[in-house]
Order: structure tokens, then sequence, then C-alpha cells
């Protein structure tokens, strides 16, 4: 029976938080200030996502799960057996159980950022498929896979669901799909879920909950960079502020000052902001079918299949190398 093994890969530990305070700063000082939406998982922020996973509005986690479902012998007959299966930001793992029944990778490596967590799904998930190598990594998404070697001449599969490429700005999509093809190499593929163009009613009500929850969601950014930054940006100052910009095919979300005021970011320096000024959080891009694999294309992905949902909200692709 396979065990577990933790292999934890944060060679950049002790620098860590001091790039990410860097990062923070950069993006409060910039001419038009944003932060990075990875900054809305802290604690509280991972449990108000779990929320919107659940709300009537938000209608792509619950489809990709369904269409996961639904379309699980599809899907591996494409993709095949006996495969290296590695899942960027696996967080809960909580998709790719419905793969592993009849996907049957040889091994499945979750890799995510926060360690104890991902621990203990994986630990969960090696006694639940105790014929697969379950080899979870703690490390960010940009670090390089490393196999174990038993499994090196496995074929390599990237799965990368929640539309999570979405958050990415079409050119750093570009570049996170060339990084995939390079890390799966000839033989190797991409499993990715690929939120879709449509009705705008539709994406607005989606980023703009009846009961507030995205609302919340996107405050609580602000409470995670004071606690990272040791500042004091008054989160009650600001709204949410989210649409769907119709002509670049995205959501924005941002974070909009009801008054000028000036907060301190740490002890050094300060920021003001003015009335209405935003601050921008995230985008969440929506493709179509062609779009997106027109894209993939450059990076040397060919898509092979894809799979929708009978309202065409939301797609599962599967490329091959090219
Ligand atoms: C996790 C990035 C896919 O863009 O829909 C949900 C995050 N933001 N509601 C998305 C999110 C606001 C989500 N992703």
């Amino acid at each position: 029976m396979n065990q577990v093994v933790a292999t934890t890969e944060l060679n950049t530990v002790f620098d860590e938080c001091d790039v990410l305070k860097k990062e923070l700063l950069d993006g409060l000082s910039a001419k038009e200030k944003y932060i990075n939406p990875k900054f809305f998982y802290d604690e509280y922020g991972s449990q108000l996502f779990e929320k919107i996973m659940q709300l009537p509005e938000y209608y792509p986690s619950r489809t990709e799960i369904a269409l996961l479902k639904q379309y699980q012998t599809e899907i591996s007959d494409a993709v095949g057996i006996g495969k290296v299966l590695i899942e960027p930001g696996a967080g809960n793992c909580e998709k790719v159980q419905h793969l592993l029944p009849m996907l049957k990778p040889d091994c499945y490596m979750p890799i995510d950022i926060s360690a104890d967590f991902l621990f203990e799904c994986a630990k969960k998930l090696q006694h639940d498929f105790p014929e697969i190598k379950i080899h979870a990594v703690a490390d960010d998404m940009k670090a390089d896979v490393i196999v174990p070697e038993k499994f090196r001449n496995n074929e390599k599969v990237i799965f990368y669901p929640g539309s999570t490429i979405g958050n990415y700005k079409p050119e750093d999509a570009l570049s996170f799909l060339k990084h995939v093809r390079k890390l799966v190499g000839e033989q190797g593929g991409l499993l990715i879920g690929v939120d879709l163009q449509k009705d705008k009613d539709i994406l607005n009500a989606a980023y703009n909950d009846e009961e507030g929850i995205t609302a919340l969601f996107n405050l609580n950014i602000l409470n995670h960079v004071n606690n990272l930054l040791g500042s004091d940006i008054n989160v009650e100052l600001f709204e949410h502020v989210s649409f769907y910009n119709e002509e670049l095919s995205r959501i924005e979300m941002h974070l909009e000052s009801q008054s000028e005021h000036t907060s301190n970011l740490g002890k050094f320096s300060e920021v003001t902001f003015s009335e209405k000024e935003r601050i921008h959080t995230e985008y969440s891009y929506k493709y179509t079918v062609d779009g997106f694999s027109e894209l993939a294309a450059q990076a040397g992905l060919k898509l092979k299949n894809f799979w929708l949902d009978n309202n065409r909200l939301f797609s599962i692709q599967y490329y091959v190398a090219c």
C-alpha cells in the first residue's frame, strides 16, 4: 500500500514574507492601485470562498463538478490511464476525487502553498485511493515539479480546474500555459476548467450576490493586507465594486474608497486614497472555447476534446502537447 510522502520544498521560506510585503507595497503605491487576488485567501477568505461556491448565483464550481461527474468516463478516455497527474493550487483536492476512480493515474501530485492543510487532505486521499501514489508538494505554483523517481517515465498531465486561469490577463495566461507545456513535455497534457462568456446579467449576479458574501470576500483582502503589513487601512471606508467588462470579457473587482483618507502602511510609509478611488483586486476573464484554444495553441497545446454543460456556462478542456 502506498504511503503519503510529504515533500516540502519551501526553499524560499525565509524571504517569502518580504517578497509578499514588497509586492503589496508596490501595488498600493502604484498610480492605479492594485492587490493581487492571491491575497484573498487567508483563513477567513478561504471560508468565504467556500461560501461563494455554495451561492445560488455562483454557477462555476457546481457546474464544473457536475461536468466532472457526468463525463468522467469520456474525460478518462481522452486523457488515458496510468499518468502522473499534477494539480497546482490543489487546495482541498475536492474536484480530483471525481476523476481519480476512472482516470487511475499511477501518481497524483497536489501542489499547494498551505502545507498542513494539503498534507491532511493528501493523507485522506491516500487512504481512499490506496492504489494511487499520492505525492503532495508544499510549494507555490511557479515551482519546478520533481516527479518521484519511480514515475519519471510516466506521461504527465496537469489538472487545473476552477477557472483559476481566468485570474490571469491573457498575456500572463499564455506564460502560464507555456510553463505548463514545458513541464509536461512532448507527451504531456493539460486538463483545464475554463469559465465561458455568457449573458452579462448572469455574470454580474455571480459576482454581486444577494447575500453580500462576495462583497465580504473582496473587502476581507484589506484585513489580510493589514495583518501582513501591520498597516491600518480602514475597511469600513471601502465598498465592493464588481462588474462585467463586456469589451474585455472579464469580471473586474475593485474596492472603492468612499472618502479621501490616509492610512499607514506599516512603519515607514503611508498611502492616501481619494474619494471614489479604486483598488483593483481581481480579474476573472471569460473565454469562448475557440478563444481559449487559440491562446493555448500559441503555447504549443492542441485542443483534443472539451465538455460543456447544457447551458454552456462552463467548459472542461483537454489539451495535448503539439
Ligand atoms: C477562484 C478565481 C475562479 O474568478 O470566479 C469568486 C474567484 N472571485 N468570486 C472566480 C472569485 C469572486 C474565482 N476563482
